[in-house]
């Protein structure tokens, strides 16, 4: 069964865009007061050419009841500057019956942003409401659609260079050590009981616990995987990987492509895309992953015997992450130290290919933690596979219409409505 979503469609919006304040209006009208009066603002830094007015909101709590104003305001009580997408991020946070995955998000976003934590307490009706209303909105609110713009404003433009050069790139500094920590320790629970050595995979990472939905929702990758593959892209796959020493878990070299049967020659387009997540060291004696740079470009699978000569060893510290082009003839050496290498493997493919795991019938609770974003990678938000005996799911068509049909650039209309685009 197609799990249905819990939140219309239509009522999702973008960032601080006039639909996005008049939902937090449609939120608040309903709500009882608080008995402080204080205000709450943001000013939102370089937002997407395409909502040029989204410079941020104030909330005045009361106890005459709590508005909100399209506007930032520096007197506010509670005042912070912060870019566009890093405060979009942070308000993609769920936090109810979901504290421990919030309370990580928090921190991940805050270290990859450098944002500073939220100055003072509030009292305690108004941190109430206030997360009330932020988790109202946190499913509602699509990502940037804007990829350019994510690009620039997070800093990747080299990244997204070199995918078009060699095809891969290596993300430094991308998540924390104490996340890599708890990486570890949840991807261990999953490879409990498994003979040393024999079964080096866990997959199905998303029907696993929410630190894994996490890190699918990972900013930058999911900025990288929209630039290659286009927006509205799923998750082909979510595993784990634990290779232990003198093991050899990739032979050779391979081409991503090859479960899904892509004909010879590849399209010159990106199908899917790996990012490969180093929860522990991938120097070169840990056994770390080896690739052709600029064998994309070759748009055939890896020819039966060919070795790892002419490779580049991607040597990285944990919490980077490497990402290729699933067309990049790579594999992986032995690791030679003692111990073991865990790693995250999220392979995201284009909208119109079939995944190698199935998420259509993903837990309500899992879709109602999580941002829009997260249903799209799971495939909830398409048309595929929705149509019934009455014909097809006409609103599904239409959310997929007003994404585009894969243009590149915003379509005509974008700059002239600020409230109506969405993902
Ligand atoms: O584990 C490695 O180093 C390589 C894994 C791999 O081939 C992949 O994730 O596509
Ligand atoms: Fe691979």
């Amino acid at each position: 069964m197609i799990t249905p979503l819990t939140v219309p469609l239509n009522e999702r919006v973008e960032f601080a865009s006039q639909a996005y304040i008049d939902q937090m209006a449609f939120f608040l009208a309903g709500r009882t007061t608080v008995s402080t009066s204080l205000r709450y603002s943001v000013r939102l830094l370089d937002p997407p050419r395409h909502l040029p007015g989204a410079s941020g909101f104030t909330i005045s709590f009361g106890s005459q009841g709590t508005t909100v104003d399209a506007k930032p305001d520096p007197t506010a009580d509670v005042y912070q500057e912060m870019d566009y997408g890093a405060a979009l991020w942070l308000s993609s946070i769920i936090h109810q019956d979901n504290h421990e995955s919030a309370a990580r998000r928090e921190q991940e976003y805050r270290r990859l942003f450098s944002i500073p934590p939220e100055p003072g307490q509030l009292p305690r009706d108004v941190q109430a409401l206030l997360i009330a209303l932020k988790d109202y909105m946190a499913v509602r609110t699509v990502n940037n659609p804007d990829i350019d713009h994510r690009i620039d404003q997070f800093g990747l433009r080299k990244h997204m260079e070199n995918f078009d050069t060699t095809g891969y790139t290596v993300f430094e500094d991308a998540f924390s050590a104490d996340y890599a920590d708890q990486l570890r320790s949840e991807a261990a629970i999953n490879h409990r009981g498994r003979e040393e050595g024999a079964s080096f995979r866990a997959t199905m990472l998303l029907k696993r616990g929410s630190i894994w939905e996490e890190a699918a929702l990972h900013p930058w990758i999911l900025t990288a995987a929209d630039y290659l593959l286009g927006r509205g892209n799923l998750l082909y796959q979510s595993d784990t990987i634990v290779k232990t020493t003198g093991q050899e878990t990739h032979p050779g070299l391979h081409s991503d492509y090859a479960a899904s049967r892509i004909p010879e020659p590849f399209p010159d387009f990106c199908i899917l895309t790996v990012a490969v997540w180093a929860i522990d060291d991938f120097m070169r004696e840990h056994g770390p992953t080896v690739i052709r740079p600029g064998s994309y470009l070759e748009r055939r699978q890896v020819p039966p015997g060919t070795t790892q000569d002419g490779t580049t060893t991607i040597e990285m510290k944990q919490g980077s992450i490497a990402m290729w082009n699933g067309a990049s003839w790579h594999g992986s050496i032995p690791r030679t130290a003692p111990g073991k290498r865990t790693s995250l493997h999220n392979t995201y493919c284009r909208n119109f290919v079939r995944p190698l795991e199935g998420y259509q019938d993903i837990d309500t609770a899992v879709i109602n933690r999580n941002p829009p974003v997260f249903s799209t990678l799971c495939g909830l938000d398409d048309a595929f596979g929705k149509s019934g005996n009455d014909g097809a799911d006409f609103e599904r068509l239409k959310y997929a219409a007003e994404a585009g049909f894969g243009h590149r650039e915003p379509l005509p209309g974008w700059n002239t409505d600020p409230g109506g685009n969405r993902e």
